[in-house]
C-alpha cells in the first residue's frame, strides 16, 4: 500500500488551488463543478467528522489536518475528533457528524450515516481523474493512454471504456495488464511501438512512467500517482496540462458520491 507522507501534504490549500485552476483550463469546470455534474449531487450543510486512526503504520502527520482543509475548501462543515479510533468515531457521531471520513493503511472511506452510502478512495480517485481527462476540451480524438491498472487505475479505465473512449492500457505487471485487456476489452499498449496521445491517465507509485514518445504538445496528463509521472522539464517542454494532487480531488469525489 503506497502511503502518503507528511511532505506530500504540505501546503494542501495551494496544491488544491493549483489543481482546481488546471482542471478549469482543461475542462471549463472546476473540481466542484465536475463532481456536481458527474454525481448529480450538491452539498447541503452536511457535517463531516474526520477520525484519526492509529492502526498499522499509525497516524500520518498532516493527514487529518489536510482532510479538514480539503472539506472546508469544498464547502463542508467539518471537524477533526480529539480522540482517534473507536473513541473518535463515537465522538464524531455524538458531535453531529453526518459523514465520517477515516483511513487505515488499506482503506480510506467516506460513510454517510444518514443515507447509508459508503465510498472507497481508490475507485473514487481513479474515476474522477479519468472523468476529468475525458472532458479535455481540446482532445484530438477519443484515444486514451492509461498507465497503471491497479486499485485506482482499473476503475478509472473501466469508466473511460463505459464513456466510449478507446483505451490503450499498459502496466509493468503482465498478469494485471492481460487481465485488464481481457476483462475490459482495452487495447494492449506496446512501448516498443509508441504513438502520441492527447489524453493520458496514469495511476502508478513510480516516477517518470510516461515516455516522451507518447506525449503530444499540449496533451493532458491526469494522474493521481505519487510520485509524479513526468518531470517538470518534460511538462514544460511539451506544454503538458498536468492534473495531479495528493488527496483533495479524490476526497471530493468520495464526498459527492455519498451525498
Ligand atoms: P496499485 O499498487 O494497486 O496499482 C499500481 C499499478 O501500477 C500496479 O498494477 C503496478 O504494476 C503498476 N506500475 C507500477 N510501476 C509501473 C510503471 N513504471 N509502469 C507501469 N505500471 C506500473 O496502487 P493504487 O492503489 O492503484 O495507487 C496507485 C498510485 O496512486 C499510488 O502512488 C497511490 O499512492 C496513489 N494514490 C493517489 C491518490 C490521490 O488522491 N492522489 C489516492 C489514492 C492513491
Ligand atoms: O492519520 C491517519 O488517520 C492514518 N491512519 C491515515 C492513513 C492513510 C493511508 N492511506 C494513504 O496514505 C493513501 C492516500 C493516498 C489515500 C488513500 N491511500
Ligand atoms: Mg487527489
Amino acid at each position: 500500500m503506497a502511503l502518503l507522507t507528511p511532505e506530500d501534504l504540505e501546503n494542501i490549500n495551494r496544491q488544491l488551488q493549483e489543481a482546481d485552476s488546471a482542471v478549469r483550463k482543461v475542462t471549463g469546470l472546476d473540481i466542484k463543478g465536475i463532481c456536481k455534474d458527474f454525481y448529480g449531487t450538491t452539498p447541503c450543510c452536511e457535517k463531516v467528522g474526520i477520525v484519526p486512526v492509529t492502526s498499522g503504520n499509525g497516524i500520518i502527520r498532516n493527514f487529518s489536518a489536510s482532510l479538514h482543509a480539503i472539506t472546508k475548501y469544498f464547502g463542508f462543515d467539518s471537524f477533526v475528533t480529539d480522540m482517534p479510533d473507536v473513541s473518535g468515531y463515537y465522538e464524531a457521531v455524538k458531535n453531529g457528524a453526518q459523514i465520517i471520513l477515516m483511513a487505515d493503511d488499506h482503506t480510506y472511506l467516506a460513510h454517510n450515516l444518514k443515507n447509508g452510502k459508503i465510498a472507497n478512495n481508490q475507485p473514487c480517485t481513479g474515476i474522477i481523474y479519468a472523468e476529468i481527462a475525458s472532458r479535455y476540451l481540446k482532445a484530438d480524438s477519443k484515444d486514451v493512454l492509461a498507465v497503471g491498472l491497479g486499485k485506482v487505475g482499473f476503475p478509472g479505465v473501466a469508466h473511460l471504456v463505459n464513456k466510449g473512449f478507446r483505451v490503450y492500457g499498459y502496466d509493468t505487471d503482465r498478469a494485471i495488464l492481460e487481465k485488464t485487456v481481457s476483462s475490459l476489452g482495452i487495447i494492449l499498449f506496446d512501448p516498443k511501438k509508441p504513438r502520441k496521445f492527447s489524453i493520458i491517465f496514469e495511476a502508478t507509485p513510480s516516477a517518470n512512467t510516461i515516455p516522451e514518445s507518447v506525449i503530444s504538445d499540449n496533451c493532458v496528463i491526469s494522474t493521481p500517482g505519487i510520485p509524479c509521472a513526468i518531470s517538470t522539464e518534460i511538462q514544460e517542454k511539451y506544454g503538458v496540462k498536468l492534473i495531479t494532487e495528493p488527496l483533495g480531488i479524490g476526497t471530493a469525489s468520495m464526498l459527492y458520491s455519498v451525498l
